[in-house]
């Protein structure tokens, strides 16, 4: 097993996979910035590292100072968690030649998953069903992009390829805003992500957004953990998840779940991974892969016994997956609710000191948090505090535990986004499992 790991992450990640370490008896390094002193992770870790100021790009971004910490504290391996550098093949590509571990795929594969055209088409490649669209990127000539326009049919949607979560894509509802769709996309794609490079696709008007779990080891084993329903969110941010995904046949889930797991296989994937699908009509259409921990993969832990991040830590360590799919079972069904330091109505960020906390308990309830009475939430990062998990034997008792567990949840002096969560546990549609990625957006008048 590795002897000893950074957590290069804040906040509840960081302490879920300290918690992760402590059980497979792996040192841990907590690096944090000068506003994140009072962690509870950092606290709790055998060794921690001040790397910067407050500041993401000065700190949590700041390759030097994370290799640096790896090496005066002699660790072996390094745990992104998700967002800051999670994603940055470059910074994989830095931690592996400086000689560490990077708990993750090779750099190789970040990149071209980094990349929405190379992604798709190693995705059909592997039979992974794809949304109708260019196979490709688009080229310079204005006839050939209005005929497959037409061909596929209007609505559709231009992307850009360094894109992705939701950043550099344009509806085109007719052939006469074409062109100009084109041609902005492209620019705009050129100055954000410093690669010009767009595709196009048939836009799908009301799917909803479910993502496969995967993991995968370095012997050649991949299997798929089922699949979660991401579709309650706003502005690209999800506010609920839950797994299983309502009326998903288990055929159609070993189906889906078989590609994913064989399409691993054939390019070498190594991890934790999540292929994200529109799903409309009865039918998988891949979008992107994430190729890191996720902040909803506790659901997928809730129905299927397995802890995803131990398992990230196993396979970085060389070790084969301890499950065969035949081992994967789900049972029941799991809701996660994402609590923010913000105000429930206008979404603005509170931080600030909480003065009081009660968390919810009882059967089939989960924490992730890392908050604590006279914790100070700092201003210069994402508002999420924690992470309201529950777990039933069915839908109907996951909602029920989670409508308690919700009114149990008590979080003083800053505002959080409990009483929207509150309010949408008792939508009827959401209830009966009839949302889509419009929904939520729908519903606060966006
Ligand atoms: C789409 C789409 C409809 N049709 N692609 C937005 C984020 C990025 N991951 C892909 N996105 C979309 N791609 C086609 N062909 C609609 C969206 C989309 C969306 C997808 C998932 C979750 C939320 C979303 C919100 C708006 C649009």
């Amino acid at each position: 097993m590795l002897d000893k790991i950074v957590i290069a992450n804040r906040g509840e990640i960081a302490l879920r996979i300290l918690r992760a370490c402590k059980e497979l008896g792996i040192k841990t390094v907590a690096v944090h910035s000068t506003a994140d002193r009072d962690l509870k992770h950092v606290r709790l870790a055998d060794e921690s590292v001040c790397i910067g100021p407050p500041s993401s790009t000065e700190s949590y971004l700041n390759v030097p100072a994370l290799i640096s910490a790896a090496e005066v504290t002699d660790a072996v391996g390094i745990h992104p968690g998700y967002g800051f550098l999670s994603e940055n093949a470059d910074f994989a590509e830095r931690v592996e030649q400086s000689g560490f571990t990077f708990i993750g795929p090779k750099a190789e594969t970040i990149r071209i998953m980094g990349d929405k055209v190379k992604a798709i088409e190693a995705m059909k490649k592997a039979g992974v069903p794809c949304v109708p669209g260019s196979d490709g990127p688009l080229g310079d000539d204005a006839d050939d992009n209005m005929r497959m326009a037409k061909e596929i049919g209007y609505p559709i949607i231009i992307k850009a390829a360094g894109g992705g979560g939701g950043r550099g894509m344009r509806v085109v509802h007719s052939e006469a805003h074409l062109l100009s769709a084109i041609s902005l996309t492209k620019s705009e794609a050129g100055s954000f992500f410093g690669n010009d490079m767009v595709y196009m696709e048939k836009y799908l008007e009301n799917p909803r957004h479910v993502e496969i779990q995967v993991l995968a080891d370095t012997h050649g084993n991949a299997i798929h953990l089922g699949e979660r329903d991401c579709s309650m969110q706003r502005r690209h941010q999800k506010v609920i998840e839950e797994a299983p995904a309502p009326g998903i046949s288990e055929e159609l889930r070993q189906e889906i779940g078989g590609r994913c797991a064989q399409a691993c296989v054939d390019i070498g994937y190594r991890g934790a991974g999540t292929f994200e699908f529109l799903y409309e009509d009865g039918e998988f259409y891949f979008i992107e892969m994430n190729t890191r921990v996720q902040v909803e993969h506790p659901v997928t832990e809730m129905i299927t016994g397995v802890d995803i991040v131990r398992e990230q830590l196993r396979i970085a360590a060389g070790e084969k997956l301890a499950y065969t799919q035949d081992d994967i079972v789900i049972r029941g069904h799991a809701f996660e609710c994402r609590i923010n330091a913000e105000d429930p109505v206008t979404f603005m960020p509170s931080p600030g000191k909480i003065s009081r906390v009660h968390m919810a308990g009882g059967p089939g309830v989960r924490v992730d948090s890392h908050i604590y009475a006279g914790y100070t939430v700092p201003p210069h990062y994402d508002s999420m505090i924690g992470k309201l998990i529950t777990h039933g034997e069915d839908r109907a008792t996951a909602i029920a535990r989670m409508e308690t567990a919700l009114t149990e949840t008590l979080v003083e002096g800053i505002k959080t986004n409990i009483p929207l969560h509150r309010e949408l546990f008792k939508d009827a549609n959401f209830r009966a499992g009839q949302t889509n990625i419009h929904y939520l957006e729908k519903k606060l008048g966006l």
